[in-house]
C-alpha cells in the first residue's frame, strides 16, 4: 500500500513518515520510506531519495530561479526518475515538499502520484493542531484534506498532529459553530453539513510524533479506507 504525506510546511510529514514507519516495522510489516521533497535531506532511513537526481539548490542556479520556482522545476524535472523513486512493501510511505502546492496544484506533482500510486494508495493529510484554534481553523482543515482527495484522487485521511502540546475540544468548537450568527456561521453550517453529507466517514485523528501516540488508531483508519470497498487481502 501507498502513502502520500502531505501537509503544510512544519506540520510534521517527514518527523511522521520517520516515527510511523518504526510503527509499522515493530507491527511486522515491511516498510519502505521514501523522500519526494527536492529541498530537504530526508530524517529517515530513505530507500529512495529524490534528493539523489533533483537538488532545489542545483536548479536554483541552473535555472535561474527562486526557490519556490525552483521547487516547482525539480518536481518536474524528478518526474523522469519517478520510476527509481516507486518501491514495493506493505507500506510505502512518501515524505512531500513543505509547499504543499506543488503537489497539490501542479500537473506535475498529480503526475507524480499517478506514477507512483498502486491498487491501494492513500494521501494522509497532516494538520498541525496548534493552528487549530477555532471552529473556523478546524473547518479549513477538513476542506483542505477534501482538495487534497479532490486533486490527487486518491482516498485520504486528516491527521491531526502535535496533540502532545495543543489538544483543543474539536466536538465543542463545532457545537460553537451552531452558536454563531451572520453571513459567516450559515456557511459554517452548511460546510457541516458538507462534511456530514459526504459519504467518507470522518474522525479527527489525532496524533503525536514526537511520543508516537494515535497511531494505533491512524492505523486502523488507513486500514478500514479500502476494507470499505474492496478486499485488500
Ligand atoms: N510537539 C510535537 N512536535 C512535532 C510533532 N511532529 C513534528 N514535530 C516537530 O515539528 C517540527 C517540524 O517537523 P517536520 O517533521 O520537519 O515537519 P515537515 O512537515 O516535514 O516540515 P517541512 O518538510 O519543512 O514542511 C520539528 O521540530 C518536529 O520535531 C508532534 O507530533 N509533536
Ligand atoms: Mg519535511
Amino acid at each position: 500500500m501507498e502513502i502520500f504525506v502531505i501537509g503544510s510546511a512544519g506540520s510534521g510529514k517527514s518527523t511522521f513518515v520517520k516515527n510511523f514507519s518504526e510503527f509499522l516495522w515493530e507491527k511486522g510489516y515491511k516498510v519502505s520510506c521514501v523522500n519526494l521533497d527536492p529541498a530537504s535531506d530526508p530524517i529517515f532511513d530513505a530507500e529512495a531519495n529524490i534528493r539523489d537526481y533533483v537538488r532545489v539548490e542545483d536548479v536554483m542556479v541552473n535555472y535561474g530561479l527562486g526557490v519556490n520556482g525552483a521547487l516547482l522545476k525539480s518536481v518536474e524535472l524528478g518526474l523522469k526518475f519517478a520510476e527509481k523513486l516507486k518501491k514495493e512493501a506493505d507500506y510505502v510511505l512518501y515524505d512531500t515538499p513543505g509547499q504543499m502546492e506543488v503537489f497539490i496544484f501542479s500537473e506535475e506533482g498529480r503526475k507524480f502520484v499517478e506514477k507512483l500510486s498502486g491498487s491501494f494508495t492513500a494521501a494522509i493529510f497532516l494538520m498541525d493542531l496548534t493552528l487549530v484554534r477555532d471552529a473556523e481553523s478546524f473547518l479549513s482543515a477538513v476542506l483542505q484534506d477534501v482538495i487534497v482527495s479532490l486533486r490527487l484522487s486518491l482516498p485520504t485521511l486528516t491527521a491531526f498532529t502535535k496533540v502532545d502540546v495543543a489538544d483543543p475540544d474539536i466536538n465543542a468548537m463545532v457545537d460553537e459553530i451552531f452558536k454563531k450568527e451572520g453571513v459567516l456561521a450559515e456557511l459554517l453550517e452548511k460546510i457541516v453539513e458538507f462534511i456530514e453529507y459526504t459519504t467518507i466517514p470522518y474522525r479527527a485523528i489525532k496524533v503525536s510524533n514526537i511520543k508516537k501516540t494515535g497511531y494505533e488508531e491512524l492505523f486502523s483508519a488507513i486500514n478500514e479506507l479500502f476494507c470499505a470497498c474492496g478486499d485488500i487481502s
